[in-house]
């Protein structure tokens, strides 16, 4: 199999790298940390080692060295698509490099071949109380998933450690292969009649999401499915559904459990809900207005939701400081695919407004939007208008990039993640201390 063949020519290189740093540098100083960092959610603490990908504050993410617009131009796309494959960036954050058209398309026929969810999965999400939000039952599909581990298999055979990462890139293509299926599942059982468009395995994997989700327009949501998952994939291991999913793999639990692990993370309000947030908060000026509103009007209304103790969603990030280039990609698309849709227009009448706001108010450190500042209004125009659904939808493209980690950090005999407390006296006696008179 292409990525087990990849993976396994390049990991002595890594290996021996990661072995001299750990044997012959192991005490060289990387940074140090303050207490504002240990109060404040342990805040940019260099400590996470990943390849994968970097966040950087000036400049967006970067998967494997490449920024957005450099991996949307380079990768190769299914004919007659303007999105790359999602295989092809699934080639990319594995390996390190461009895939080839085969490469990629290689990588889309593993999926094919292992889309295969069992029956137990859907029996089980029918059984749920029809009012289960659909994380709950994407993190419960998760882990219903579980009984087909291999790693878990060949662990208790007593496999042995350098060969971890084998069984765990197996089941980190499996999972990823049935997450599509289970998340449109989750979709037309909740909000649909529970039928579900079979999977076309002559077709990528956005053409089958489309397909499965049942939307109108299949080549146009096709292409914006390839883009949000390959958005979405991943940022570095530091935000909580990557470091969560790191953390529980680090104590060789299965994909499964830290998969589920860190979907329950993503499930948070200051994490994967704020996309809905703040596509809730367009349509609140939308309503309020009967449509696009004036610029002093929306400058007022910003400034109320400030006043009145709210943050105004969709804008902020706890790392970058300058307009996420994940907003910039989605908006562009909409803006050449739909430029005279409301909430487009309204949502680039924000993106001039609300940064100079957020200025004026002199608190948040990047006033610029985020991802979730226009990826909801997307999904809205091509119908799907269920806001519970968005974080499920980010999850399928979450799992991108945290499987790719999980394998590496097998590959690399990454140990098991122990950071260690202090107390707040401890703390306080290191303050008393560092600012006692000379
Ligand atoms: N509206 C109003 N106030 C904001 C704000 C916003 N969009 N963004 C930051 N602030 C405020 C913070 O609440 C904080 O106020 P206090 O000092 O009163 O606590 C102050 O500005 C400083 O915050 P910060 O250091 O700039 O931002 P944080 O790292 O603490 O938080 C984030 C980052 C994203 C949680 C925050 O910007 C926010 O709440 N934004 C709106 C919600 C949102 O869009 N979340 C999606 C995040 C996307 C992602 O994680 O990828």
């Amino acid at each position: 199999m292409i990525l087990q063949e990849k993976i396994q020519a390049q990991l002595p290189d890594w290996r021996e790298r990661i072995k001299k740093l750990a044997k012959e540098h192991s005490e060289v100083k990387v940074a140090e940390v303050n207490v504002g960092q240990i109060v404040g959610g342990m805040r940019d603490i260099k400590s996470l080692l990943t390849d994968i990908s970097f966040a950087d504050p000036a400049e967006g993410i970067r998967f494997r060295g490449m920024s957005i617009p450099e991996v949307i131009a380079a990768l190769p796309k299914p004919d007659g698509a303007e999105m790359p494959y999602v295989g092809g960036l699934y080639y990319l954050l594995m390996i390190g490099e461009v895939p080839t058209k085969e490469q990629a398309e290689a990588v889309e026929s593993e999926w094919i071949k292992r889309c295969h969810v069992p029956q137990h999965v859907f029996a089980m999400l029918r059984s749920m109380p029809k009012h289960t939000h659909p994380m709950t039952l994407f993190v419960l599909a998760i882990q219903s998933l579980a009984p087909q581990s291999e790693f878990t298999r060949r662990y208790h055979e007593g496999m042995k450690k350098d060969e971890y990462w084998m069984p765990a890139l197996e089941d980190s293509l499996n999972l990823t292969a049935e997450l599509s299926v289970v998340a449109a599942y989750i979709y037309n059982l909740k909000y649909k009649d529970g039928k579900q468009p079979e999977f076309d395995p002559s077709l990528d994997y956005g053409a089958n999401f489309a397909r499965m989700l049942g939307v109108e327009d299949q080549k146009g949501y096709a292409d914006l499915a390839r883009l949000y998952f390959i958005l979405h994939s991943d940022h570095e291991s530091g935000n909580v559904s990557a470091h969560a999913t790191h953390l529980v793999g680090s104590s060789l639990a299965d994909i499964y459990y830290a998969f589920s692990a860190g979907m329950c993370g993503l499930a948070g309000p200051l994490h994967g809900l704020a996309n809905q947030e703040c596509l809730g908060w367009l349509l609140d000026v939308h309503k309020k207005f009967g449509g696009v509103p004036s610029r002093d009007d929306l400058y007022k209304f910003a400034w109320d939701t400030l006043n009145s103790g709210k943050v105004i969603p969709g804008y902020g990030h706890a790392v970058l400081r300058v307009p996420d280039p994940r907003f910039t990609a989605q908006m562009e698309f909409a803006k050449k695919h739909f430029p005279q849709d409301e909430l487009v227009r309204l949502a680039d009448m924000v993106f001039d407004v609300v940064p100079a706001v957020l200025k004026e108010q002199g608190k948040a450190k990047n006033p610029a939007p985020n991802v979730d500042a226009i990826s909801g209004t997307l999904q809205y125009y091509y119908g799907v208008r269920e806001f519970d659904f968005y974080t499920v939808l980010f999850g399928v493209g979450r799992a991108l990039g945290v499987t790719a980690n999980y394998v590496w950090a097998r590959a690399l005999g990454q140990p098991i993640e122990r950071p260690k407390s202090v107390t707040t006296k401890m703390l306080e006696d290191v303050v008393a201390k560092a600012t006692q008179p000379a």
